[in-house]
């Protein structure tokens, strides 16, 4: 990272400056990844008109930076080219779906398609000449009207895209078709609505493959809302989707089942999937803020992250996703240290060294030889952030806390802590996992969360496993395999560069065995612009 820039990241997606939000439109098109994204050109901070940045990788790890795909133009987004999807058309056309912002700020939303089609790059992008092409019916606020989907044909070969919105103040996922992609029509019915919550954002509709896990139906479909409502969290439901009838049935309602399912349970929003053909999987990407002050931002020049690229499949259970990095982050590993079949005795801590602590990739394993001592709670009862909040890791227990302390100082003054803690619930073992980072940081003014939530594994018979990217201001988690992920954004003073250090710990009365750790310092990932154009950043 630069000098003077402790906070910059190594490996995760940052232009050099200013500030990024909601990633846009990822595809992978003839042998490259594109990203496009919300970016202000003008500064550090958000601001209303924002343009789609465009970046394009081989590896989805090392990108080049090209022109801006979309800018504010047109009366219809002169105010704003907002956050959309792009949809790969028959004979290898790709074409954007957006939102524009207008003169009044209205939504509306609007079609690009590319210049050039014969540029490996797909550099230029032109506006069509229909624009907007879908606008705001009476019952639907001209405010809460966007974000366009990837779309998908039916088997009437209509297309089919859903828009983000509120009708009643209830969250909606406004349905169109259309036969020819300019010209669209809203369905009678939403494709779905619900009433525990408000307003919709950069919704994503998508199959998962549920092969080899029961019988029945071989594709779920997961749909995904940003909700702003919720202190911008990404929640997601799985259900039946018929696509004679565009009838979406879900297993369960947002915020219904008994996990509260979520992308993830720290810092995680706008995120967008798309099918990488070229690796039959599906990537996921989620813009991750800044936890810090305002005024930091302006100093730093910059704000707002990529998350580090996600494959996303069922889980084992059939109830939920896992989401898992994708697997090219190991060209970054140098360095490696183990440890293996190591007791943790209660309240021991013991550091991981050989490695940059401050640029890592971590994978541990625990086995828990005295899990029948755990703690008794009512799962159904308790909210697993307010728990963590109220046992963090300096808080003493029977199974747990045990986990990782990141981005520590040597005496331990700073340190964000991952962990988990065992409880016992009526006949099953809870697992809680909780990002803890009260002492993430000396400096005062900037967020410090404690993130919680349950991991659905069954520790009398697995092993609980925690990997985690840490990569200077950032440290993304997953618990049990992936089926529970947490995001955070600290800013430590101390624990910066060769001064940070990581440590495994376990804070209960009974010890736990480390079966395996794996730990990898991590390469920089390189960023190059295409042309030295002054003004493009
Ligand atoms: N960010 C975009 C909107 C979207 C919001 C504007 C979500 O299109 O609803 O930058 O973060």
């Amino acid at each position: 990272p630069m000098k003077g820039q402790p906070y910059r990241t190594a490996y995760h997606f940052q232009p050099p400056k200013n500030c990024i939000n909601d990633p846009n439109g990822p595809m992978y098109y003839k042998g490259i990844y594109h990203l496009f994204y919300q970016y202000n050109p003008n500064g550090p901070l958000w601001n209303m008109k924002t343009t789609w940045a465009h970046s394009i990788s081989y590896d989805l790890i090392n990108w080049v930076h090209l022109d801006h795909a979309l800018n504010p133009t047109h009366p219809y987004d002169i105010n704003g080219c907002w956050s959309g999807s792009i949809t790969i058309l028959p004979g290898d056309k790709p074409a954007i779906l957006y939102t524009g912002k207008d003169r009044e700020t209205h939504e509306s939303q609007n079609l690009a398609i590319p210049k050039n089609l014969s540029d490996p790059l797909l550099i230029e992008w032109v506006k069509s000449a229909h624009n907007p092409i879908m606008t705001p019916a009476d019952d639907i606020g001209p405010l809460f009207f966007r974000d366009p989907t990837t779309a998908w044909q039916g088997p009437d070969k209509r297309w089919r895209v859903i828009i983000g919105s509120q009708i009643n103040g209830h969250g909606t996922a406004i349905l169109y078709t259309s036969e020819d992609f300019v010209n669209w029509t809203r369905s009678e019915s939403p494709l779905y609505s619900s009433n525990r919550t408000g307003m919709w954002e950069c919704p994503d509709f998508y199959p998962v493959s549920v092969k080899g896990i029961g019988k029945g139906r071989e594709t779920k479909y997961v749909l995904k809302a940003s909700l702003p409502g919720f202190n911008l969290q990404d929640h997601y439901v799985m259900g039946n989707y018929d696509p004679q009838t565009d009838i979406y049935v879900v297993d369960a309602d947002f915020m219904d089942s008994a996990l509260q399912l979520r992308y993830d349970y720290g810092r995680f929003y706008g995120s967008k999937s798309f099918l990488d053909s070229g690796k039959d999987r599906r990537v996921l990407w989620g813009w991750i803020e800044e936890t810090d002050s305002k005024s930091a931002d302006i100093e730093k020049g910059w704000s707002g992250l990529q998350s580090f690229p996600r494959t996303v499949s069922i889980s084992k259970s059939g109830k939920q996703l896992t989401q898992w990095p994708i697997k090219e982050i190991e060209k970054l590993r140098s360095e490696e240290v183990n440890i293996h079949d190591t007791e943790l005795e209660g309240g021991s801590v013991l550091e991981v060294v050989g490695i940059t602590a401050s640029q890592a990739d971590v994978e541990v394993s625990f086995v828990l030889p005295n899990i029948e001592e755990a703690e008794m709670i009512e799962q159904n009862l308790v909210d697993p952030q307010l728990l963590c909040s109220k046992n963090q890791a300096s808080v003493k227990g029977l199974v747990g806390p045990f986990g990782l302390l990141v981005l520590a100082s040597k005496d331990l003054t700073e340190q964000t802590a991952i962990f988990f803690r065992i409880f016992r619930s009526h006949s099953k073992y809870v697992v809680l996992m909780c990002g803890d980072q009260s002492r993430s940081s000396l400096t005062y003014d900037v967020e410090k969360t404690t993130y919680g939530a349950f991991v659905d594994v069954d520790p009398a018979s697995e092993t609980i496993s925690l990997r985690s990217l840490i990569d200077h201001s950032i440290v993304e988690s997953f618990g049990g395999g992936g089926v529970t992920c947490i995001t955070g954004r600290v800013y430590p003073k101390l624990a910066i560069d060769n001064e940070a250090h990581l440590y495994v710990f376990n804070n209960g009365t009974q010890s736990v065995k480390i079966s395996k750790l794996s730990a990898w310092s991590m390469k920089e990932a390189q960023f190059v612009q295409y042309r030295n154009e002054e003004n493009l950043f």
